[in-house]
């Protein structure tokens, strides 16, 4: 009986030796990718995370270790901290804020493990991470702005006075500082348009419900009004404040949004949002592109956009069935 255990024992100490190696890589070859993941705000959120499972598979050769790190800046910090004590190959992160990431970045570089940045941007020295891929919010901004100049054209309303709701996406976020951006340039570019009210709903859509009660509250006397929310599920609870009293989306109040889901197209189409402007979430082929350039030794870019386009009551409906999130 004796000989049996120790004969187990020994096996047992043998397998663990032999599949924790100490190079990042588990022994049966996967690549061991770290991703640092926003949190799970919205619907591009969701779909940014299932393009990331969906393309990073074991079967595929990795093993995709997945935090949601709660829409929390120092949840990010632990987990690429935890990725470097767990000598992961690679680091994916999609950043909270811009801010407050020379120092873990540090670390990862002084472990030499790559960090790869998807989606958002963040402020440090461009030596602490390898290539980037995402939308180009600044433009995404921009656009937005050009089509509201047209629509505003269309509707024969273009020498009014316009007021605008510019309902804002987590503060500090590169989405956010982005779209803002290519917002309030478009607003200071038109003097018909000024902006009634900036306040933040933080992606979601149950601020931006209640951010747009407040606004209906406080603006009911107001007209020739245009809420902008800087992504499309803020748009959705704002739509809902707007209709439980009786106000009609998309025609009282026009609406601009962002990341062009299947849903914010739909709603389009219903004529309660009138542009969505595109942020595409399914950035993971784009980023296995670069893991693909690294493990052949190459240079991928260090920075890579992604084609962007923007939706309304033009176009929405032939593009809906083709919409992949
Ligand atoms: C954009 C992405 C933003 C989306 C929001 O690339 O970072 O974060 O617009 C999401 O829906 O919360």
């Amino acid at each position: 009986m004796k000989k049996i255990l120790s004969l187990t024992l020994v096996l047992m100490l043998a397998f663990c030796f032999v599949a924790c190696s100490g190079d990042g890589t588990t022994d049966d070859g996967l690549i061991r990718i770290g991703f640092a993941q926003v949190g799970a705000e919205s619907d591009w959120r969701v779909a940014n995370t299932n393009s990331m499972k969906e393309t990073f598979t074991e079967a595929a050769g990795y093993d995709l270790q997945l935090v949601d790190c709660q829409e929390k800046h120092e949840n990010q910090i632990s987990a690429v901290s935890d990725f470097i004590a767990q000598e992961v190959d690679y680091i994916i992160i999609a950043a909270v804020q811009e801010d407050g990431w020379d120092q873990v970045l540090g670390e990862a570089k002084a472990a030499d493990i790559p960090v790869i940045l998807m989606d958002r941007t963040i402020n440090t020295s461009d030596d602490n991470w390898v290539a980037w891929t995402g939308g180009n919010f600044l433009q995404e901004g921009k656009d937005a702005m050009t089509w509201l100049n047209g629509f505003l054209e269309e509707e024969g309303i273009a020498d009014q006075p316009m007021q605008i709701l510019h309902m804002q996406g987590q503060m500090g976020s590169s989405a956010q500082l982005g779209r803002t951006k290519g917002i309030e340039e478009g607003v200071a570019a038109n003097a018909n348009l000024s902006i009634l009210a900036q306040q933040s709903g933080a992606f979601n859509k149950e601020k931006g419900k209640e951010v747009m009660e407040s606004w209906l509250a406080t603006y009911a006397g107001e007209d020739n009004l245009i809420l902008i929310a800087e992504n499309d599920d803020m748009a959705y609870g704002a739509i809902e404040a707007m209709e439980a009293i009786g106000i009609a989306p998309g025609k009282d109040i026009y609406i601009v949004s962002f990341d062009s889901s299947k849903l914010a197209l739909q709603t389009v189409i219903d004529g309660k949002i009138n542009c969505t402007v595109e942020c595409n979430p399914l950035l993971a082929p784009a980023v296995k592109v670069i893991i693909d350039t690294l493990e052949a030794g190459g240079t991928p870019n260090k920075q890579e956009y992604v084609v962007e386009e923007f939706f309304d009551i033009k176009n929405a409906e032939e593009r809906l069935e083709t919409r992949q999130f």
